[in-house]
């Protein structure tokens, strides 16, 4: 049978009613741009783009070189597509509109463009996280941040590349989660996995370990029971996986299962947690729903948030429906002497 590749796939799609011609245009011009990161990512100390660039991000993060060339690939694949009002991203302090010059289109374009990239110089894998929106009609001409304001159940369309041993891309547009695979020799992104499904039980938990101390009662009180294994509440030994670079977590829990974890902390009281709602929680919850997991605060669908700004950050668990499930109930208010620790959004 014929391989089908991206290009067919999202010509189907449009066939079939599901996307429009713009969506699918502009999903191709980003694959294009995460394919040129690939590429630079691949090269390493060859291509010289390894270590610090010198520059702090709006979150007051370090910036490696790979950070920033990732991101102004992104700006620029996308300036002169037509599709868009205007980008976002974690590495920016406020939205960039498509400039004035160029034809403008009606779609708002956030992303993370290179997520785990503090495991850049060890060879460990990193990804490009995305996510697409709907501008609302009087902010195509003059787009402004408050215009990325939507919950994650408003995004079109959400997906990551992951750069790897192989370089994959996870893609939904709401009809199911479907990974593609790069074939380098071509240049081409081929449908290895239509329907991703994440089983809903799992015995693997992905957690930065290291914060336990500083995580609330109910978190402890979770993860106790996790490690308790055979012994304890859950009655069976759990397995524990934490790469660090969340594209890379998600995709081991999109294809055998898991469950990821970042909660809240009391390290800095202020942050609602470390990863950030608009291009990470929400894209990610997107594609995990989409293959039948949940995504959730502990408290409440993130989908369902309503951001309050474009850098804002929240407590993250997502994976196995049924662990998801299980996670969430030490969270549910039945002890009111564990309330709801300061920061965290209820
Ligand atoms: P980044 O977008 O600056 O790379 O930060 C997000 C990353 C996630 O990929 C990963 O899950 C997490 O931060 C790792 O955090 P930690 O360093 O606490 O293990
Ligand atoms: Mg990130």
């Amino acid at each position: 049978m014929q391989p089908v590749t991206l290009t067919r796939y999202l010509v189907e799609e449009q066939r079939h009613g599901r996307i429009s011609a713009e969506l699918r245009q502009l999903i191709s011009v980003v694959v294009r741009a995460c394919t040129t990161i690939s590429i630079a990512v691949g090269k390493g100390a060859l291509g010289g783009v390894l270590g610090e660039a010198g520059t702090g991000n709006i979150q007051g993060e370090v910036q490696k070189k790979l950070d920033v060339i990732s991101n102004d690939i992104l700006l620029e694949a996308n300036a002169w597509g037509g599709h868009l009002a205007a980008c976002a991203s974690e590495e920016m302090d406020h939205c960039q509109p498509v400039p004035a010059e160029y034809p403008k289109g009606d779609f708002l374009l956030l992303f993370d463009p290179l997520d785990g990239s503090s495991n850049i110089d060890v060879n460990v894998s990193v990804g490009t996280i995305f996510s697409v929106l709907r501008c609302p009609p009087q902010g195509v001409q003059d787009p402004r941040d408050e215009h990325f304001l939507q919950p994650g159940h408003a995004q079109v369309a959400a997906g990551y590349c992951i750069y790897g041993p192989q370089t994959m891309l996870v893609l939904t547009t709401g009809h199911g989660t479907h990974a593609f695979t790069l074939d380098r020799e071509q240049g081409l992104f081929v449908l290895t996995q239509a329907n991703m499904q994440i089983p809903a039980e799992t015995a693997e938990f992905a957690v930065n370990m290291s914060n336990q101390r500083h995580w609330e009662p109910q978190m402890q009180a979770y993860v106790a029971d996790l490690l308790a294994g055979r012994d304890g509440p859950r009655g069976k030994d759990f397995n524990m996986r934490w790469i660090a670079s969340m594209v890379a977590d998600v995709h081991r829990i999109l294809t055998r299962g898991g469950i990821f974890m970042y909660p809240w902390d009391n390290k800095d009281p202020s942050k609602a947690g470390k990863l950030r709602l608009m291009y990470e929680a929400n894209p990610m919850g997107l594609l995990v729903e989409q293959a039948g997991g949940l995504a959730s605060t502990g408290r409440a669908r993130i989908l369902d948030i309503a951001p309050q700004g474009l850098h804002q950050r929240v407590p993250v668990f997502l994976g196995s429906r049924g662990e998801v499930q299980a996670a969430e109930r030490y969270f549910q208010p039945a002890d009111a002497s564990l309330s709801a620790s300061p920061g965290v959004p209820s």
